[in-house]
């Protein structure tokens, strides 16, 4: 054997040591799904198909169903909701422009419904009587959003269609407070893959992602999100994380460190006496 062979395969592995390195390093904006927390439909008129009980390749009963109007989850990673959908979610569906995508909400205290006395058509200005304690109030224009606490006086906007009253609300209108330091930047991505959305169906996805739950830290919570028509309702429910205390965790480190530097002058001292 040549005696360079075993640099030649050492210089070969580290190649492919780096790049198998480099291609497992997570790039900055790769889509990282948490926990699905979705609600299993409850309104389904079947166990299976797009008006079944799951609420991937599932639209509510009578509706359009087609990956382009499905939503399909609701994730948790951390504090951190996350949305995602065969549905584009900043764009919407072609000719439809007026069926974009409503605002999450969020319900902290057990208690929502969907359901109010709408008998015609069209996006109508309501009282906030669905039982929400909070809105994430959403603007692609920038990619940002807002968190308000809503109440009595808040005012919601429902979906088009008042055959899918189940679906409502759809929009934050106006009212209610907004919550200092709530608020912050979301992420929105597009062409995502069955792969990509931890096996979702239907072959296209989107994502937005980044809404942060700290506002409700320590809570357990419902959230919803639809569309302007109604098509699709999409529920979740968890609990949002407490966020770790930075200054216990600074604390620790100081009172290790005390320890530490304890240690070491004992040992030196047992040292001096041996
Ligand atoms: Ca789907
Ligand atoms: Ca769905
Ligand atoms: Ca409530
Ligand atoms: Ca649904």
């Amino acid at each position: 054997m040549n005696i360079k062979a075993p640099d030649a395969n050492l210089t070969a592995f580290i190649c492919v040591f780096l790049l198998v390195v480099l291609l497992a390093a997570p790039s900055a904006d790769a889509l990282d799904l948490g926990t699905d927390i979705t609600i299993d439909d409850e309104i389904s008129s079947s166990t299976t198909g797009w008006y079944g009980q799951e609420e991937d390749q599932e639209v509510e009963p009578g509706c359009v169903g087609s990956q382009a109007w499905d939503l399909e989850g609701f994730f948790l990673k951390g504090s951190e909701l996350q949305a995602v959908g065969g549905f584009d979610f900043k764009n919407g569906v072609a000719n439809y422009p007026s069926y974009t995508t409503g605002d999450i909400f969020i319900d902290t205290d057990g208690s929502t419904t969907s359901s109010i006395t709408q008998t015609s058509y069209g996006q109508t200005n309501v009282n906030n009587n669905f039982g929400y304690e909070y809105v994430i109030d959403l603007s692609f224009d920038d990619y940002s959003y807002k968190v308000l606490k809503l109440n009595s006086d808040s005012t919601t906007v429902t979906v088009s269609y008042y055959q899918n009253q189940s679906s409502n609300p759809w929009k934050y209108a106006y009212g209610g407070t907004e919550i200092t330091g709530g608020g912050g930047t979301f992420a929105y991505y597009a062409d995502l893959l069955d792969a990509d959305v931890d096996g979702l169906q239907g072959g296209s996805h989107y994502a937005i992602t980044g809404f942060d739950l700290n506002f409700i830290s320590g809570m357990a919570f419902t959230s919803h999100l639809t569309l302007g028509c109604g098509n699709d309702n999409l529920m979740g429910s968890g609990t949002a994380p407490v966020p770790e205390p930075a200054t216990i965790i600074l604390m620790g480190t100081g009172l290790l460190g005390i320890a530490g530097v304890g240690r070491k002058k004992l040992k030196k001292s047992h040292t001096a006496n041996g």
